[in-house]
């Protein structure tokens, strides 16, 4: 008979991993799992009450809010503020991050980002979703955390992971000692250990990108699907093309299967599309616990410098190969001169302007 290993089991288990732990890490990654357990409820039965659709709302992105998505950030926050051990939440439905300003959060020591529900387009159409968290340890060591204690790159994160709710529900999470995926069992109620030390494959034969952009793509993007389509037995090509919509879908495919994932830079998204803080850094955290690689195509996810809560980064992400093959077209076709990212990001106003 095979012995369940429930998620609070094994996160217990797992905190001698950490000498100094008290327990408040295993808290609030139990935290986390009670309120996918309910966000999983109401997306499972989303075409039978009215939390379809879409308010008359936008978030910080522009992008119109869907119930399920307001739903869904209001379950993590309220979880994270009732369980006492996050002292301030960055979400992607927020403008602002959130300092829980409450007698048993104030002083906590852990700040958490997350993307509540990401791919929320594809509810409708009942295709998986996903929920997205990076989990910090606040630098500042008394008093107010504040945005100095969030903006932390995101080698600094102590615990990253997603909830995928697709044909079954699973949290997939690491805290720096490789990645552990729990799925939930309907039955009990309870995230049970089902993929134990999950590590991608260093090779795959899946792509997965919005060719719909390819015209706007960068020239090192479009040799690399080129590249991809090709006729080659020896490397297995032609590839697949598999592009779900939905990262957290598009990313756990790989993880199991093998391949990559690129949201590249475009002309209408000129530094990516994708979310730095909680979507990039904790799926790159992820990804590189699983043996995989993470780059912007240049630069390493996890290096790269956090100045807004919600910046966005171009993202090539994946099976390691893959990921350095794209890389070496990106260098061959894509790499800038210096001054030419110097006149790029002036002419987006991110820099210089002032003589
Ligand atoms: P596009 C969903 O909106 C999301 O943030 C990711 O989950 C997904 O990978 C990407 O955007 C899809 O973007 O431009 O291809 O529709």
């Amino acid at each position: 008979m095979t012995i369940v290993r429930t998620l609070g089991q094994f996160i217990i288990e797992k905190q001698a991993d950490f000498p100094y732990a008290k327990g408040e890490l295993s808290r609030l990654l139990r935290d986390i799992g009670i309120a996918a357990k309910i966000v999983n409820r109401e997306v499972n039965k989303a075409g039978l009450v009215d939390i379809l659709g879409e308010l008359d709302s936008t978030n910080i992105q522009g992008e119109t809010q869907k119930k399920l998505d307001v739903y869904a950030n209001e379950q993590f926050i309220s979880a994270l503020k009732s369980g006492g051990e996050c002292c301030i939440v960055v979400s992607e439905e927020n403008d602002d991050y959130l300092y829980i300003d409450s007698e048993i959060s104030k002083n906590a020591k852990y700040i958490v980002a997350i993307d509540p529900l990401d791919g929320s387009s594809n509810i409708d159409v009942n295709v998986a979703v996903g929920t997205i968290f990076s989990i910090y340890r606040r630098k500042s060591v008394e008093g107010k955390a504040t945005l100095h204690d969030v903006l932390q790159n995101g080698t600094e994160q102590v615990a990253a992971g997603y909830v995928i709710y697709g044909s079954s529900t699973m949290l997939v999470y690491t805290t720096g000692k490789g990645v552990n995926g729990f799925t939930l069992d309907p039955s009990i109620g309870e995230f049970c250990l089902s993929h134990p030390e999950m590590k991608i494959p260093k090779d795959g034969t899946i792509y997965s990108i919005n060719e719909g952009y390819y015209v706007h793509f960068p020239d090192g993007v479009k040799k690399y699907i080129k590249f991809c389509q090709e006729e080659d037995k020896a490397t297995k090509r032609p590839y697949t093309s598999r592009y779900i919509g939905s990262m957290v879908a598009d990313i756990h495919r790989n993880m199991i299967k093998g391949g990559i994932f690129i949201y590249p830079t475009t002309s209408s998204a000129p530094l990516g599309k994708l979310r730095l803080v909680y979507e990039c850094n904790p799926i790159a955290f992820i990804i590189e616990q699983a043996g995989g690689r993470a780059t912007t195509g240049f630069t390493r996810i996890l290096e790269l410098e956090v100045t807004s809560l919600h910046q966005r980064s171009a993202i090539f992400i994946g099976s390691e190969n893959m990921v350095l093959k794209a890389e070496e077209f990106m260098r061959e076709y894509s790499r800038l001169t210096d001054d030419e990212t110097e006149a790029r990001l002036e002419s987006l106003g991110i820099i210089g302007g002032i003589d």
